[in-house]
């Protein structure tokens, strides 16, 4: 969400919810978010909170669809339209849910190696991407030759991967694209390394 808010020119300001601390999981964050996860994006109307969004990819789409004509997300061609969404969906459906932290922390209770556990999930997810990214002709992003939001989704997912040690290089296809947005500013000023609650020794020398 932020990377696509700094790609899009939409200024964003944030409350951090600390998940280390549980705080997603208290009485005023729920009332926010059901879910109990963030993101949470709220839009202010002219006398104060006038709707709430709490999935990212139903974020990505509000932001996409009430800015189509900056820096477009989605391409207009309906087959690529579909390439994007079959990406982000192996990211937000088939990786994030079973890699995210609650689901790491059952794994712990329940004994099992919650590293191998990431690495299994995040390397088939990404085996699936990659898979793709290697039939999809003439492009330099995911999909076409612009910043989709399937780049907008792989890169925080990438960022998780390198995390746990997943072996990036059986990826070339996705290494590629992620040292590419490495380079551009909205996502720099997105990373997680660039927030300001980031602690002092993992914040992004700018
Ligand atoms: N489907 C939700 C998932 C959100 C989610 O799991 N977010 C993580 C952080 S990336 C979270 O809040 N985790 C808290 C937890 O697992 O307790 C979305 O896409 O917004």
């Amino acid at each position: 969400v932020r990377i696509a808010a700094a790609y899009k020119g939409i200024n964003l300001s944030y409350n951090y919810v600390n998940l280390l601390r549980n705080e997603q999981a208290s009485e005023d964050y729920k009332a926010i978010n059901t879910s109990q996860s963030v993101p949470t994006l709220l839009v202010k109307g002219e006398d104060g909170c006038a709707m709430r969004i709490q999935q990212s990819i139903a974020i990505l789409e509000f932001l996409e669809e009430s800015r189509p004509d900056t820096h477009p997300l989605l391409p207009l061609d309906p087959e690529a339209r579909a390439q994007v969404r079959e990406l982000v969906g192996i990211v937000a459906c088939d990786i994030q849910p079973v890699t995210n932290l609650k689901m790491l922390k059952k794994v712990r209770f329940l004994g099992a190696d919650a590293c191998q556990w990431q690495v299994e999930w995040m390397s088939a997810g990404l085996d699936a991407y990659e898979h793709l990214l290697d039939q999809h002709q003439d492009r330099e992003w995911s999909v076409g030759k612009t910043i989709t939001m399937a780049d907008v989704v792989l890169v925080p997912a990438v960022d998780g991967a390198l995390r746990f040690g997943v072996d990036m290089t059986q990826y070339p296809h996705i290494q590629a694209i992620y040292n590419a947005a490495q380079r551009l500013p909205a996502f720099q000023q997105g990373s997680w390394q660039s927030q300001p609650d980031t602690p002092a020794g993992l914040r992004m020398e700018s």
